[in-house]
């Protein structure tokens, strides 16, 4: 076997993905995928995992309104603006059931990946390869599918029925931690409530992701992800227990391993509420390295504004007199400025700066 002529048409037209091009079993990547040297992840670089000063917190979820578990989250979400959160309240079955679901779709035949791709409307339902593969120069070691949690209606006409009922229990229960956790955060920025204009500018509009990284010949020369900041409100992500997730350390030329914790939520700051909380909260570069021996699998929540929702900077952040770093964006332009272009670092929220 070897490449196919046309990379990206096999790749993205006829929906077989890197998982297709995986399972040809060819012995090297093509060079579309080969990341150029400073933008492999250099072993040197990263922090042990003894490390306690820069190691990502386990927080234990179980008395959330207690004052001291409110500090820790607020301590985390203040500095490297990651923390893995345990007895979150999701039963375990629900995550395996979830893990399953994800496996089972990818594996499906390609011609059914193909109807998936071709007849849902990308509202509702986006299968993809890579991040944007029309406008970046390597790609990534990556397929991913995004369920948008809208109506029940077009949940059921078409989340794809492999994983749809998984998908929607584990949501039913996400979405009731999430309430909690942003309660949390916002009365830590000396907001009292979640009203339903906050709910709107915070988590109007939720994704699902599934990301499915096949195991690669040459790991150490790809990317999963590449370096970036989500673009999200906070994202709450579900890992196997394969590793690969990687934090930029505070001296900005390091990377904190973020390590498989059985039945723990990985949780990060994203961009919206560090422009909402004027800095205090930190949406913190991460990428992803993909395994030579096992697929990986992550399950993202991107907990979005709804597209037309205007994002700024609280008010009640600003009380003290201090000014906006930030100015309002509507959350699409913002969402599509993202998605214009390969992954780059911390870029996107200049688009959002004073
Ligand atoms: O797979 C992961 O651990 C992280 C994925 C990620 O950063 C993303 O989907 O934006």
């Amino acid at each position: 076997m070897s490449t196919p002529n046309n990379l990206i048409d096999f790749l993205v037209n006829q929906a077989n993905g890197v998982k297709g091009l995986a399972d040809l079993n060819l012995p090297n990547i093509p060079h579309q995928y080969i990341q150029p040297i400073q933008a492999r992840l250099d072993s040197c670089k990263i922090i042990p995992h003894d490390s306690e000063e820069q190691s990502i917190p386990i927080i234990d979820f179980t008395n959330w309104d207690d004052p001291d578990v409110q500090d820790s989250i607020f301590s985390a979400a203040t500095k490297l603006g990651f923390f893995q959160i345990v007895n979150h309240g999701i039963p375990i079955n629900v995550l395996d059931d979830l893990k399953a679901s994800v496996h089972k779709f990818f594996e499906l035949p390609v011609e059914e990946k193909k109807s998936v791709k071709e007849n849902s409307p990308p509202e509702v339902v986006r299968l993809a390869t890579s991040f944007s593969p029309h406008a970046e120069s390597v790609l990534e070691w990556k397929d991913y599918l995004q369920l948008v949690y809208t109506s029940e209606e077009k949940i059921h006409a078409y989340w794809p029925v492999v994983c749809k009922n998984q998908a929607l229990e584990y949501m039913k229960y996400a979405d009731a931690f999430i309430r909690k956790l942003l309660k949390v955060l916002l009365k830590k920025l000396n907001v009292k409530e979640l009203d339903k204009e906050r709910e709107y500018a915070l988590m109007g509009a939720m994704i699902l992701g599934f990301n499915y990284y096949p195991a690669c010949p040459e790991p150490e020369l790809v990317s999963g992800v590449g370096p970036h900041s989500d673009i999200s409100s906070i994202t709450v992500l579900l890992q196997d227990d394969i590793g690969g997730l990687y934090v930029r350390g505070k001296d900005g030329d390091s990377w904190i391993n973020v390590p498989p914790v059985n039945g723990a939520l990985v949780i990060n700051i994203g961009d919206v509420l560090q422009i909402m909380s004027n800095g205090r909260y930190k949406s913190i570069e991460h990428r992803v390295v993909v395994d030579g021996n096992k697929t990986r699998i992550s399950m993202p929540i991107f907990v979005n504004p709804a597209p037309d929702a205007v994002i700024g900077t609280l008010p009640e952040v600003l009380e003290n007199g201090e000014e906006p770093h930030y100015k309002q964006v509507v959350f699409s332009d913002y969402f599509n400025y993202f998605f214009s272009k390969a992954h780059d670092g911390k870029k996107t929220i200049e688009f959002a700066k004073i």
